[in-house]
């Protein structure tokens, strides 16, 4: 079953031997990064860390920190409560798969999956553990003098309080690097959860880096055009789901607290918030209640990035607290973000294999897809297929190129299904053999990510493709197309005896 609180999944580490108890004091001012760091570029990820005693400019923390929890294949996929990632997927293309049963079996596993589907949809409850702890920045929305103490330690937790990362040298400031975003859109009340760091101004004040391309962004765009501030609450810790959900780039529309519910199969559990109109899953470890003052933007930044460079300084919205609620036992979970390999690798690689039915569903021809660690997401994707007629590799790109957030891919390269597009060697083998670049390459424009240095002008940019597929008759190719060399499976078969000897 789901996990009933963030500390469990950590205990579920620990019994697993995935984590790194830290008793020392660690300075939360660059020193867990720097041991965040090493450990991330350790084989397979190493291990998840977690600082029992982290300071804050030499004070010590009340909460503990802990990071790379979801920072290899077997993390990842703990995480989410699953032997392999691939089981989720194989789910997911059941459910897409939904038509009349042809037997038996078939017919009792689509109940199964309808099930799961309906126990997905959030429940809603007055309060949960995630507001044991009340701290009131502003007024109240609904005062209620039956309402526990606000502050029942006195002392009153403010952002100055939690162990929030300085993360590289020349960073602007401390940043919050695993919030989970909740927004709802004004008109339609849909809701939307993303991952958009916060950098940290003041005790009761961060940045709120939602891209141009995100729904976050697009939801504040309503509320600017009405004029009204925009309530945003901001969650961490609680399930793990949460944040894997939070990161995943499902539709727009697709909600995420539903999706969450579906892949921990236990309904998410909303409770409201204390002093803005949203709705939040109890069971987290922090809530950062407050609202996005329509038009008011603030440098953010320069922070260490996913691309392994700064991104430079820019103006993006501005987010005031007007409370902070937590667990009396909570845990800051955060990562960070920068040269290749990162925890974030993890993240993104579980996303795509969980989605690959749902792209399989647009391109029948798709065997495999990845996006290796060295293209940081959005700047190398590699894809085989099943090719059957000409210029069926470019096809693909250019689906791909025109869905939702695969549109920033910057490199597309297109392999025959033979081929492992996860072992990075055999596709650049491929590529390097199988193309002339003239004929099997094509340069178009697209949208690019906002953090890609690299186009002359930000969020656009040229895109690459390269077929290096073996080509069929009609591809502009005159010649017979080589064979590959492969040993007979009988001589193989004598080597691994031999060899066992
Ligand atoms: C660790 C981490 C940090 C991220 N930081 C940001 C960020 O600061 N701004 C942003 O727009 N996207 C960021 N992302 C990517 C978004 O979370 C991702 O695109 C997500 O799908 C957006 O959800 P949405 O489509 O609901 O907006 C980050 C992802 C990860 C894994
Ligand atoms: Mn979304």
């Amino acid at each position: 079953m789901a996990y009933a609180s963030f500390r469990q999944f950590i205990d579920g580490l620990d019994r697993a031997g995935e984590l790194t108890r830290v008793s020392v004091r660690v300075e939360t001012d660059l020193v867990i990064s720097e041991w965040a760091n090493r450990e991330m570029k350790s084989p397979d990820g190493g291990k998840a860390l977690l600082f029992e005693q982290p300071t804050i400019d030499g004070r010590p923390s009340q909460f503990p920190v802990a990071i790379n929890t979801m920072g290899s294949r077997r993390r990842m996929a703990m995480a989410l409560k699953l032997n392999s990632i691939d089981d989720l997927a194989q789910e997911i293309q059941l459910i897409l798969k939904a038509k009349p049963p042809t037997d038996l079996r078939e017919g009792w596993s689509l109940l199964k999956q309808g099930i799961n589907l309906l126990h997905a949809r959030p429940k809603h409850a007055k309060e949960g553990a995630c507001q044991e702890v009340v701290h009131l920045f502003g007024e109240r929305r609904t005062p209620n003098p039956a309402e526990r103490d606000p502050t029942p330690n006195g002392e009153g937790v403010t952002l100055a309080d939690l162990p929030i990362l300085k993360c590289w040298p020349k960073d602007g400031g401390r940043f919050i690097t695993l919030p989970n975003v909740h927004t709802r859109e004004p008109e339609t009340g849909s809701r939307n959860v993303g991952m958009y760091r916060m950098q940290v101004y003041d005790h009761l004040t961060t940045g709120m880096h939602w891209q141009v391309h995100k729904v976050g962004a697009r939801h504040g765009k309503r509320y600017y055009e009405r004029g009204e501030r925009m309530p945003v609450a901001v969650c961490l810790g609680g399930d793990p789901a949460y944040t894997f959900a939070a990161t995943a780039p499902l539709p727009d529309g697709l909600d995420e607290i539903l999706f969450a519910g579906f892949i921990r199969k236990k309904s998410v559990e909303l409770v409201p918030c204390k002093t803005i109109d949203l709705e939040v899953p109890g069971d987290v470890d922090f809530v950062l209640e407050g609202y996005v003052q329509p038009g008011e933007t603030r440098p953010e930044g320069p922070f260490g990035d996913h691309t392994g460079f700064y991104t430079a300084i820019e103006d993006y919205p501005v987010f005031h607290l007007t409370a902070i609620t937590h667990r009396r036992d909570a845990v800051y979970p955060t990562t960070i973000v920068g040269i290749p390999p990162m925890e974030d690798f993890y993240m993104g690689d579980a996303s795509v294999r969980i989605f690959l039915p749902v792209f399989k569903m647009n391109f029948p021809e798709l065997v495999d897809m990845t996006l290796p660690p060295e293209g940081v997401f959005h700047n190398l994707v590699f894809v085989s297929i099943r090719k059957q007629y000409p210029y069926q590799a470019f096809k693909v790109m250019h689906g791909l190129w025109g869905m939702g957030q695969m549109m920033f891919s910057k490199y597309i390269v297109v392999v025959d299904e033979d081929c492992d597009v996860h072992d990075t060697s055999e596709v650049l083998f491929r590529l390097c053999a199988n193309t002339d670049p003239e004929r099997d390459s094509t340069i178009i424009r697209n949208p690019s990510d906002s953090l890609d240095h690299a186009p002359t002008s930000q969020n656009i940019g040229s895109h690459m493709g390269f077929d290096a597929t073996r080509k069929l008759p009609g591809e502009n190719y005159h010649r017979p197309w080589p064979e590959l060399l492969k040993m007979t499976d009988e001589a193989q078969a004598i080597v691994d005896r031999l060899r066992e000897r």
